[in-house]
C-alpha cells in the first residue's frame, strides 16, 4: 500500500504555521498517514489507527500535522446524504481532524443515537462525550480545535454568521426536504435509496410520512408547491448575492455559515427539481466547488 511519511513540528507550534520547513524540522515525531485510507500509524496513537479515515494522501502538510497532534478520539454518526451531516464532515475535514465514520442506520449504532442522543444525525462522540446537533457539534470542535476559525473574533460578523448559518439550516433546509421527499418529480428517485425489497419500500413509505409531518409542522408543507418554487427561487438569489464578491459569506475564510449552506446546497443539487435552480446560478457552483475542495469532497453529492 502507498503511504506518505509526515513529520509533525513540535506540540506548541500552531497549526496555522506548520509550513514545509516545520513540518520537516521535527522528524523524531513521525507518525505515517496511509496514502489510501488515512490511517495514523504513530504507534503511540494506535487506538486511532483502524477506523480512521478523515484524511487523504493529498492532505496538505498543515492539515496533516494537526490531525498528527489530535488527541480525542472522533466519531461520526454521519448518514451521508444528510445536508447537516455534509456540513461536519466538511468541518471536520477543514479543521484537519481525523474521524471514524460511524454508520446510524446499523441498530446498535441507531439505538445509540436514540438513547444518547436526540435521534437525529449527525451525532459526534468526542472521547466519552455524545454531543449532538450540527451547531453544536461545530461549537465543540471550535473549543477544542480553534483553528482554522469558523467563528469570526468580531462580534458583529459572528452574529451574522450565526444567523446565515440559521437561515440555510431552517429556512433551506424544509425547501429541500419538500423538493427531494415531497415533490412528485423526485418520488421515484428517493426510494431507490432504500432498496427495492419489502422491507425497503416499507422503509421508505414510514420515513416519507414522518418527513411530510415535519415539512407540514413546520409550515413549508402548507404552501401549495408553485409557490415554493418561487421560494427556492427568491432564497437562492439571496445566497447568489450573498456570494458576491466572494468568495465566502462573510469573510476571507469559510465559516460555520459557508459550511451550513454547503450542506443544503448539496441537498438541493440531489433533486430533480431544484438540482438545475442551483446549477444555473454561476455563484453558488463556485461556492459549491470551493467549499468541495476545502472539505475534501465532503459532500455526497453525484457530480
Ligand atoms: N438542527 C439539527 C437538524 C438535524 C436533522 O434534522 N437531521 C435529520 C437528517 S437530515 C434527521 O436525523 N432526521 C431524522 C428524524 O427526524 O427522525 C442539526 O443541525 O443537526
Amino acid at each position: 500500500m502507498n503511504a506518505q511519511t509526515l513529520h509533525p513540528s513540535s506540540p506548541s507550534s500552531s497549526a496555522s504555521s506548520a509550513g514545509p520547513a516545520a513540518v520537516a524540522a521535527a522528524a523524531e515525531h513521525s507518525s505515517t498517514i496511509d496514502a489510501e485510507f488515512g490511517f495514523i500509524r504513530d504507534p503511540a496513537r494506535r487506538q486511532l489507527a483502524p477506523l480512521a479515515f478523515g484524511l487523504r494522501a493529498d492532505s496538505p502538510p498543515a492539515v496533516a500535522w494537526r490531525a498528527a497532534q489530535q488527541r480525542e478520539r472522533l466519531s461520526f454518526w454521519d448518514f451521508p446524504s444528510s445536508p447537516f451531516c455534509v456540513k461536519v464532515r466538511a468541518m471536520l475535514r477543514h479543521k484537519g481532524l481525523v474521524f471514524e465514520a460511524v454508520d446510524p442506520l446499523a441498530p446498535a449504532h441507531w439505538w445509540t443515537l436514540q438513547r444518547r442522543g436526540l435521534g437525529k444525525v449527525p451525532a459526534l462522540q468526542i472521547d466519552a462525550r455524545f454531543v449532538t446537533d450540527s451547531t453544536d457539534i461545530a461549537l465543540a470542535l471550535e473549543a477544542l480545535y480553534p483553528e482554522p476559525a469558523l467563528v469570526p473574533a468580531d462580534a458583529r460578523l459572528a452574529a451574522l454568521n450565526h444567523a446565515l448559518e440559521e437561515w440555510a439550516d431552517e429556512a433551506l433546509y424544509f425547501l429541500g426536504l419538500h423538493f427531494l421527499w415531497l415533490d412528485p418529480a423526485t418520488a421515484g428517485l428517493v426510494p431507490q435509496l432504500f432498496g427495492r425489497g419489502p422491507l425497503g419500500r416499507l422503509g421508505y413509505q414510514i420515513y416519507r410520512r414522518r418527513i411530510a409531518a415535519q415539512v407540514r409542522g413546520q409550515g413549508t408543507g402548507r404552501k401549495p408547491p408553485e409557490r415554493l418554487l418561487g421560494e427556492l427561487q427568491r432564497q437562492l438569489d439571496h445566497a447568489a448575492a450573498l456570494l458576491q464578491p466572494g468568495p465566502w459569506l462573510i469573510d476571507e475564510q469559510p465559516r460555520l455559515a459557508d459550511f451550513a449552506l454547503f450542506g443544503q446546497l448539496s441537498f438541493l443539487l440531489r433533486a430533480v427539481t431544484s438540482g438545475p435552480l442551483v446549477r444555473e446560478r454561476p455563484p453558488l457552483m463556485a461556492f459549491v466547488k470551493r467549499l468541495r475542495a476545502v472539505g475534501r469532497d465532503a459532500s455526497a453529492t453525484p457530480r
